[in-house]
C-alpha cells in the first residue's frame, strides 16, 4: 500500500521500531515518494536512534530528490478532503482561516508543527485507580452513600436552613422548615400530586409537591438517590407522628449561573473523543486514520492534547449476541490493535484515556484506569491512563471525563425535551445540576462500593467531557461547556433495532484558550 499519508508513514515506520518526530513524518508524507524516502530514512538512520529527527530526513530527502526546496517553503498539501468543518453551534465559534491554510502551499515554516511542551500541564484528580477500598461489603455501600450525602448536602446547607429529618418530625403543625435529603421514593397520587421521600442520616420524611406548583414540572427531572433540598410548610397533624412537608421551592446542588470557567493562557487546542470500539466490524478505521492524517497538518498544529472518554475497544461478551459482529475476538488483540491505531496521531500529543463499559476493567463505578498488562499494550505515546471518571487539569482548564452509563438511565428516565440521545448534551446539564455523573443506583449504572463516592462532582469543571451514547452533541450550561464527543463506529445492527443512529467519525476540538469548540468530520 503505498504511503501517502502520515497515519501510514508512522505505522510502517512503527513496524520497523522506529517513532519519528512529528516534523519527520510530515517530511515523508510530502515526498515525491513517500516509500523510497522512508526506506532511505530508515536505512540510513543512525545506529542508535529509534526516534528519526526531522533533521536526518531532510539530509536523506536531500539526497534523494536533488534540487528540492527545504521544509521552508514546501508547504504542505492535505489533497483530501478530510478535516471539513462541520456543525457549530451557537456557543461554538468555528475556525475561520481553515481553507486557507490548507490551500496555501507557499507557506512558511509555521506550517511544521513545533509545540512548545515547557508551556504543557496535565494533572489529573479524582482517580480511583489504586485507590479502591471496595471490599463489596454491605458496609462499603452504605459508607458510598453517607460520603455522597455529606459532600452534596453541604453544597446545599449554604443555601436553606435545614433540619434532619428526625427534628422536622418533632416539630409543631403549620411551621415552616428545610430538608436536605437523598430521595429515596417518588410517587404520584391519587390527585395528581407528587409525594417525595427524603432521607437523611436520622430518618426519612414525606414532603409534597402539589401539581399546581410552578415548580412541578422539575419533578420530572428527579432521580432516585438524588440529592435536593426543599423548603416548606408542615402539615397542620406534624408532630403527631405522620405529618409532611408541602413544598414551596426545591433546590438541586447545581452550578451557580455566574460560573466562570477557567482558560488557558495560550491558544492551544485538545481533541475530545470517546467510543473508538476497535475490534468491531462496525470500527471506522478509515475515519480514525483521516484524523490521525488531519492531526498532522498544520491546521492541527495547535492540537496538543488528545482526551479519550472510554470504550476504546469493542471487548468481548458485553451484548448478547455482540461476537456476531466482531471483527477480533481476542480481547488483548483487540487492545493491539487499537495500539496500532493510536500510534498513528502525532507523538508529541499529551494523550489522556478512561475506560467505559466495553473495556477490560470492572464495570462499576468509578472504574479504575486499565491494568499493567494492558498498559503495556496502550504503552505507545505514553498515554496517560486513568479511571472513569477523572479530572484533567490542561494548562488551568479542569475537564470531568466520565464515559457515560448514567446518560442512558437520565435519557430513559427524564422527558424527551430535558434529555433525549438527539441532544445528548442535555443529558449532561442534567448530572451537572445533580452535581454527581451517576445519580440513580441500581439500573443500567452500577455502582462499586468506596468509602468515599468519586462520582460526585465536589467542583464544578469547566468542561465536561462523555461519550456513550455515540451522539454528538455539545452546548453550556451556567458556562460549562458539556460535550458528547460521537464514535468511531458505524450503526450495530442493536443500534439498528432501536434506531439509534450515531454520530460516528467527528472529532470536537476544544479550544483551550476561550473554551470555543470546533467539530471536524472524518467519516
Ligand atoms: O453504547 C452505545 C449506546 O447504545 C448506548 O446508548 C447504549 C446502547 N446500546 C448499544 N448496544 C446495546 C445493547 N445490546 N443493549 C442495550 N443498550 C445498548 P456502548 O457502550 O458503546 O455499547
Ligand atoms: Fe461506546
Ligand atoms: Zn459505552
Amino acid at each position: 500500500m503505498p504511503l501517502e499519508t502520515p497515519a501510514r508513514i508512522v505505522s510502517e515506520l512503527t513496524s520497523r521500531g522506529y517513532n519519528a518526530d512529528r516534523e519527520a513524518v510530515t517530511l515523508l508524507a510530502r515526498a515525491a515518494d513517500p516509500d523510497s524516502a522512508l526506506d532511505a530514512a530508515v536505512e540510513r538512520a543512525p545506529e542508535d536512534a529509534l526516534k528519526l529527527s526531522s533533521d536526518h530526513v531532510e539530509s536523506v530527502l536531500a539526497d534523494l530528490e536533488p534540487g528540492r526546496k527545504a521544509s521552508a517553503s514546501t508547504g504542505y498539501d492535505n489533497g483530501n478532503e478530510s478535516g471539513k468543518e462541520s456543525t457549530s453551534a451557537e456557543e461554538t465559534k468555528g475556525d475561520d482561516d481553515v481553507g486557507e491554510a490548507v490551500a496555501d502551499v507557499s507557506r512558511p515554516d509555521e506550517s511544521i508543527r513545533d509545540p512548545d511542551l515547557d508551556a504543557r500541564s496535565v494533572e489529573i484528580t479524582g482517580n480511583v485507580t489504586g485507590e479502591s477500598t471496595g471490599t463489596g461489603e454491605y458496609d462499603d455501600f452504605v459508607s458510598v452513600f453517607q460520603d455522597r450525602f455529606k459532600r452534596l448536602s453541604k453544597q446545599l446547607r449554604s443555601r436553606v436552613n435545614a433540619r434532619p429529618t428526625s427534628v422536622v418530625g418533632e416539630m409543631p403543625g403549620g411551621g415552616e422548615t428545610a430538608i436536605v435529603g437523598m430521595i429515596s421514593d417518588i410517587r404520584s397520587t391519587a390527585s395528581g400530586h407528587w409525594l417525595i421521600e427524603l432521607e437523611d442520616t436520622s430518618g426519612t420524611y414525606p414532603c409534597l409537591v402539589m401539581k399546581d406548583r410552578e415548580f412541578a414540572d422539575t419533578v420530572d427531572e428527579l432521580l432516585l438517590d438524588e440529592i435536593i433540598a426543599v423548603e416548606g410548610t408542615l402539615s397542620d397533624d406534624n408532630g403527631d407522628g405522620d405529618g409532611i412537608l408541602f413544598v414551596d421551592s426545591l433546590y438541586f446542588p447545581d452550578v451557580p449561573r455566574t460560573y466562570q470557567p477557567s482558560t488557558a493562557d495560550r491558544h492551544v487546542q485538545a481533541a475530545l473523543i470517546s467510543d473508538v470500539h476497535v475490534g468491531s466490524q462496525e470500527f471506522m478505521g478509515d475515519a480514525w486514520s483521516r484524523f490521525a492524517d488531519w492531526l498532522h497538518t498544520p491546521e492541527a498544529e495547535n492540537v496538543e492534547y488528545l482526551l479519550i472518554a472510554g470504550d476504546m475497544v469493542e471487548g468481548v461478551g458485553v451484548y448478547p449476541n455482540q461476537d456476531e459482529e466482531l471483527d477480533i475476538v481476542d480481547l488483548y488483540e483487540q487492545y493491539e490493535q487499537f495500539s496500532e491505531y493510536l500510534k498513528e496521531v502525532p507523538g508529541d500529543l499529551e494523550i489522556v484515556m478512561i475506560p467505559g463499559n466495553h473495556d477490560a476493567v470492572r464495570l462499576a463505578e468509578p472504574q479504575p484506569g486499565f491494568d499493567e498488562e494492558l498498559r503495556d499494550i496502550m504503552s505507545v505515546h505514553d498515554a496517560r491512563i486513568s479511571g472513569n471518571p477523572s479530572t484533567v487539569t490542561l494548562e488551568g482548564v479542569d475537564i470531568l471525563m466520565y464515559h457515560g452509563v448514567s446518560l442512558d438511565e437520565v435519557i430513559a428516565e427524564l422527558p424527551d425535551e430535558k434529555a433525549s440521545y438527539d441532544e445528548p448534551h442535555k443529558a449532561m446539564y442534567q448530572l451537572l445540576k445533580k452535581r454527581h455523573v451517576a445519580p440513580q443506583f441500581g439500573g443500567k449504572t452500577r455502582l462499586a462500593p468506596e468509602e468515599k463516592d468519586y462520582l460526585v462532582m465536589n467542583s464544578v469543571p469547566d468542561v465536561f467531557h462523555t461519550g456513550h451514547v455515540h451522539k454528538l452533541g455539545w452546548g453550556k450550561y451556567h458556562n460549562v461547556l458539556a460535550v458528547n464527543s460521537g464514535c468511531w463506529q458505524a450503526q450495530t445492527d442493536f443500534q439498528k433495532s432501536v434506531n439509534i443512529d450515531p454520530d460516528s467519525g467527528f472529532a470536537p476540538i476544544l479550544d483551550l484558550d476561550t473554551l470555543d469548540m470546533t467539530v471536524r468530520q472524518f467519516s
